[in-house]
Formats: structure tokens, C-alpha cells, sequence
């Protein structure tokens, strides 16, 4: 095959990943656990083009150019090495999050372009050698192979994958608050974050330890323990982050609104929980049955959004893409 299209969702993290022990092997400081979403996928097309003398990227119909193609190409690279293939190729993305949703799309983007790029260059990958190379693009991507709930193991280059785990069914509602604030990128957060914070040794304890009970948590069906472990995570690790010099406040005024709003509804009886990655948008999670009722609670914030469990990683007919 020299052609191949593959489509990926965003996940959330409900046990973060936030920092890296190799950044060249994209091996992470901590295991994390994530929700893969059902909607906002990434469709990728990867065509091998013997003939040009460089990668082409292409992104909603835009050719890309600068950072974000030599990173593209920086991965096909290591695609070719496995391969044993020195073609270059075109790769066309259409990314169907909208801008303002502020959901990540490197961890869609580099899982859609793992697969679809392992088939385009004829390697034989099942999902956790997907996963494994998804990693290399976007550490977030690792987990976005898998569907619906999946676990990513710190470990070594061999075994830093994710595999699926099960979970109470849940959704999640996503608030999207306008904050217009320009945010640091996640990656070079994570840096300052490891060379700055007095928190950082804590944050790994105790994001090891979270991810055990989270595992536990998951076995035993046990959403209240899960959202607990969620939110508490969440927190830990903004306030890590918050401890950065010079400091980093991903968190808008709304968004503590929304852990607020989120606490006074437990208290009220609808059990929801709240999470939020490296901007000032939340994510809460809460039981099928309890969803339309937290949603209503939350559109006084912000534009919601109501997510299931979603696909891992698929390939397409190209008639799909
Ligand atoms: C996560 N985030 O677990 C955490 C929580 C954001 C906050 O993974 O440098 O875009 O490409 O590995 O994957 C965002 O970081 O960073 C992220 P790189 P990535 O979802």
C-alpha cells in the first residue's frame, strides 16, 4: 500500500501525564489514564510521492510549512527508518475541532497520522506498536489509539504504550470559557515545570499513587472514587504548575467558577466532578443519567459540550476521508 487514511478523537486525561523523563523517546515522568472523546477527530491521508524531494503538509486544506511540518517530518522519519523506505509523502489533515473548542489536537492529530502512516509505508503494527509510535509524535497521542478509557505505563521505550482498560460508562461536558489569554504550549510548561517547581517530585509521587487508585478505582466500577481522583489529580497538577518561576496560571477566574459550581452541585446530590489540562477550559465528568442535568448546571460558564466514550484509532476506506 503506498496510500492510507486513518481518523482519531482527542482523549481527556483523568490521571495526568505533565512532564517527560525523555523527550527524545518521549518517555513520560508518570503513567496517566485517559477518556478517548466521540467527537472532534483528526482525518489523516498519507500518500507515499517517490518522486518529490521533501514531506508536503497539508492541514484543512492549508499547506503548513515551518515547525509544524518538520515535525510531521521528524516522525515520518522514524516511520521510514522502521520501513526501511526513503520516500517522502504528502499528508492531508482535516482537523474537525473547532479552534475555539481548545481541545488538544496534537493527541488526535499524531494518533490518526501513526496509523494511517505505519499502513501508507506497508509496517505491520498492531495497536500498541500504534500507540508506541503515536507517542513518539505527542505524548497525549499515545492514548488516543485506544477506545474509550485507556491506561499509558511510564516505562521504557518498549513498554511506555497504552493499552485499554475498562471503566464505568460516564460523559464528559466540555466548557469551553473564552479566556483570550495566549497560553504556554504544554510542552515547554512541562519543562519549566521539571526545572522550576518545588512540587515536582510530589506531583510524580503522588501521580503514581493516583493512577493505582484510579486502576482499582476502575476494576471496582467505582465512579465516585474515580471523580475523586480525577479532580484532586487535576488540582495537583495545576498547582504544580502554579508553582513554576516564572509562574504559569492556566486557570481563568471562570474556571475556578466552574470547580466551584461542580462542588455545590455534589452537595446539592448530582455527582459530577471537574478536570482541566493546560488552559482554562473544564471538563466534567458524570454519570450517563446525570449528564443533561450538569450540563444545563454549567451553560451560565460557557458553550457545553456533551462527550461518551469514543473510537480509538481506525482506519478508513478512502472514500470516508
Ligand atoms: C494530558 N496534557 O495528560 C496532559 C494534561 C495537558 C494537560 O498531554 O509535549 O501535547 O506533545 O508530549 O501531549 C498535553 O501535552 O505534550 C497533555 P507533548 P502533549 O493530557
Amino acid at each position: 500500500m503506498t496510500k492510507a487514511t486513518a481518523r482519531a478523537y482527542p482523549n481527556i486525561a483523568l490521571v495526568k501525564y505533565w512532564g517527560k523523563r525523555d523527550s527524545t523517546l518521549m518517555l513520560p515522568l508518570t503513567g496517566s489514564m485517559s477518556m478517548t472523546l466521540d467527537d472532534f477527530p483528526t482525518t489523516t491521508t498519507v500518500e507515499r510521492t517517490p518522486e518529490a524531494a521533501a514531506d508536503h503538509f497539508e492541514l484543512n486544506g492549508e499547506v503548513i510549512e515551518g515547525e509544524p511540518l518538520r515535525r510531521v517530518t521528524k516522525f515520518l522519519d522514524l516511520v521510514r527508518e522502521q520501513a526501511g523506505i526513503r520516500e517522502f509523502a504528502a499528508v492531508r489533515s482535516k482537523n474537525e475541532v473547532p479552534t475555539a473548542a481548545g481541545l488538544a489536537s496534537s493527541a488526535s492529530g499524531f494518533a490518526a497520522l501513526a496509523l494511517a502512516a505505519s499502513k501508507a509505508y506497508d509496517l505491520s503494527l498492531d495497536p500498541a506498536d500504534v500507540s508506541r509510535l503515536a507517542r513518539r509524535g505527542s505524548g497525549s497521542a499515545t492514548r488516543s489509539v485506544i477506545p474509550h478509557f485507556a491506561v499509558w505505563r511510564a516505562g521504557d521505550d518498549e513498554t511506555s504504550v497504552a493499552e485499554a482498560i475498562d471503566a464505568p460508562d460516564m460523559r464528559m461536558i466540555v466548557v469551553v470559557v473564552n479566556a483570550g489569554n495566549k497560553e504556554i504550549s504544554s510542552r515547554e510548561a512541562m519543562k519549566r515545570t521539571a526545572l522550576t517547581s518545588p512540587f515536582n517530585d510530589a506531583w510524580v509521587s503522588s501521580t503514581e499513587q493516583a493512577l493505582e487508585s484510579m486502576m482499582s478505582a476502575c476494576a471496582d466500577n467505582d465512579f465516585t472514587r474515580i471523580g475523586r481522583i480525577t479532580e484532586t489529580n487535576a488540582l495537583r497538577m495545576h498547582a504544580t504548575i502554579q508553582a513554576c518561576d516564572p509562574p504559569i496560571l492556566y486557570l481563568a477566574p471562570t474556571s475556578l467558577a466552574i470547580f466551584n459550581k461542580v462542588r455545590e452541585l455534589r452537595e446539592s446530590g448530582l455527582e459530577a466532578y471537574a478536570t482541566a489540562d493546560a488552559g482554562p477550559n473544564v471538563c466534567v465528568i458524570a454519570r450517563p443519567e446525570d449528564a443533561d442535568a450538569v450540563a444545563a448546571a454549567l451553560v451560565e460558564f460557557g458553550s457545553v459540550r456533551t462527550m461518551a466514550p469514543g473510537p480509538g484509532a481506525e482506519l478508513l476506506a478512502d472514500s470516508e476521508a
